[in-house]
């Protein structure tokens, strides 16, 4: 029931309910009884609530009533209280309970001491005893946002024009369909798309301003577009090789002192896994690194500073390579040890330490840790059921592991930085996921998880306080 509407109090009949209740809900039963009894009611001298409020309720009593908790406010604006009472009670000192803790230590009533009875490990503790950051209330959420009704691989976000995109690769309509975020209906909605056949990968490239997009598919070759700014539209502008590039897996691109580069890997026997550089006009292949290995996924990433490349296969462990700063090319470094069927690597850092997530379809997929040269130690080991994708995402200091699953549902495992290892944090339905793509638009937060079988599934990441 509201009682006060801008200030207003409602109707007569209203407002003598709203006294009781308003009695009632402070359990200001005494003065209620002693209100009543003596038929001191003076109703026509109550010009507000808030009049009310300044009245002499100075002294208040929630003794003895067993509470668990206290709605939040339920002292607000009732400035002139000398005294409160709350002893008597079995106070749950959880984050609903964050406010009182607050509110005590601002105060300027006398309050009885009061104990928590629960949690376990609260019991016994003095309320005031506690402060705000004894409380842990925040938490975060990977809520339903939409759904896009078709299958998708992989899924990339970029800037172009100081703009935020995501191109995701749809398999069975070969589209790269390209979404832009409309800032005023605050949605996603569709930019563009480059249509072709069995659309594996859509690579994003911006180079010096200009858009570029590496297409990869599995029949009728891969390609490279370049966005034509003055016909507004997408242009092929190159075919990539057909003898090396057979049957494309993962694309990757990266700078390696003011050079882009893109890396294919290639999971046909006879094909070459070729990273490709960047002169000016267009990509040409800089070195074939892996051939006959099948391979089904190719990593990026410095360590101490150098470039390396960890390339995943069906056929063996996954392989490390080293950039050669005289040669410009990478050279094999070393493996990772005891780690048979990979199928995909990714890194996360945590200060200045390099995890690794190895994905592996059946059996448990990885997470170790790197300790520099061959040494790497293993952190903690996953259940996995029909895992091709095995991903590290950090969210506004939230780090994330989601571990796809082509039988049962997704898992989301949020790191703990004191246990330094993922605890299980969340389950997400997708059908046969294949990426996991953090996007971040107008300061909010989306998870694009791409489904080879079913529907395409965004996630708005969102925080929640439970002290609200
Ligand atoms: C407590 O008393 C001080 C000094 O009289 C005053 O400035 C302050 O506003 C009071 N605090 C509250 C919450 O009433
Ligand atoms: C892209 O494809 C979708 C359907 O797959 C269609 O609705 C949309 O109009 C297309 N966009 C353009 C710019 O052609
Ligand atoms: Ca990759």
């Amino acid at each position: 029931m509201q009682c006060a509407k801008n200030g207003q109090l409602q109707p007569f009949l209203h407002f003598a309910q709203c006294i009781l209740l308003y009695l009632l809900m402070f359990g200001a039963t005494d003065l209620l009884h002693h209100y009543f009894k003596t038929g001191n009611v003076y109703l026509e001298s109550l010009i507000s609530i808030q009049a009310m409020e300044k009245l002499s309720l100075q002294y208040r009593s929630l003794a003895n009533n067993n509470l668990q908790s206290l709605p939040k406010d339920v002292f607000k604006g009732l400035d002139s209280l000398t005294n409160v009472d709350l002893r008597g009670n079995a106070f749950h000192c959880d984050c609903k309970l964050k406010w009182l803790v607050e509110w005590l230590d601002k105060t300027n009533a006398t309050v009885e001491q009061i104990h928590c009875e629960s949690p376990p490990e609260y019991k016994g503790r003095k309320i005031n005893s506690l402060t705000a950051k004894d409380f842990d209330c925040i938490t975060t959420e990977f809520a339903a946002y939409k759904s896009l009704p078709y299958q998708s691989l992989s899924v990339d976000t970029f800037t172009y024009m100081n703009d935020e995109y995501v191109v995701i690769a749809q398999p069975f309509t070969g589209k790269c369909m390209f979404l832009e975020w409309d800032h005023v209906e605050m949605s996603f909605r569709n930019y563009d798309n480059i249509t072709g056949t069995s659309t594996v990968v859509c690579k994003p490239i911006v180079i010096e301003k200009q858009l570029y997009v590496i297409v990869a598919q599995l029949f009728g070759g891969s390609h490279i577009y370049k966005r034509d700014i003055f016909a507004n539209k997408f242009i092929k502008i190159q075919d990539i090789e057909i003898l090396k590039i057979r049957k494309p897996n993962d694309i990757e691109t990266f700078r390696i002192e003011e050079n882009w580069y893109f890396v294919v890997a290639d999971s046909s026997k006879a094909g070459f896994t070729t990273i490709y550089k960047w002169n000016g006009n267009g990509f040409y292949s800089h070195q074939s690194v892996h051939a006959w290995y099948r391979d089904t996924d190719v990593e990026y990433l410095e360590l101490t500073n150098k470039p390396h490349l960890i390339l995943s296969s069906s056929s063996q462990r996954p392989i490390i390579y080293q950039w050669n700063k005289k040669s410009n090319e990478f050279a094999k470094h070393t493996e990772i040890p005891d780690t048979e069927d990979v199928y995909a690597v990714k890194h996360f850092t945590v200060k200045d330490d390099v995890y690794l997530c190895l994905t592996r379809f059946i059996g448990d997929s990885r997470v170790i840790k790197w300790e520099g040269g061959s040494d790497f130690r293993e952190i903690q080991r996953m259940p996995s059921r029909g895992s091709m994708v095995f991903q590290p995402i950090e969210i506004n200091n939230h780090k994330y592991a989601i571990l796809g699953s082509d039988y049962s549902f997704t898992q989301v495992y949020h790191w703990d930085s004191e246990k330094g290892m993922f605890v299980k944090f969340q389950e997400l339905n997708i059908q046969a996921p294949r990426s996991f793509t953090h996007v971040s638009i107008d300061k909010r937060d989306f998870l694009f998880a791409s489904s080879f079988k079913g529907t395409t599934q965004i996630y708005e990441h969102v925080i929640i306080d439970l002290s609200a």
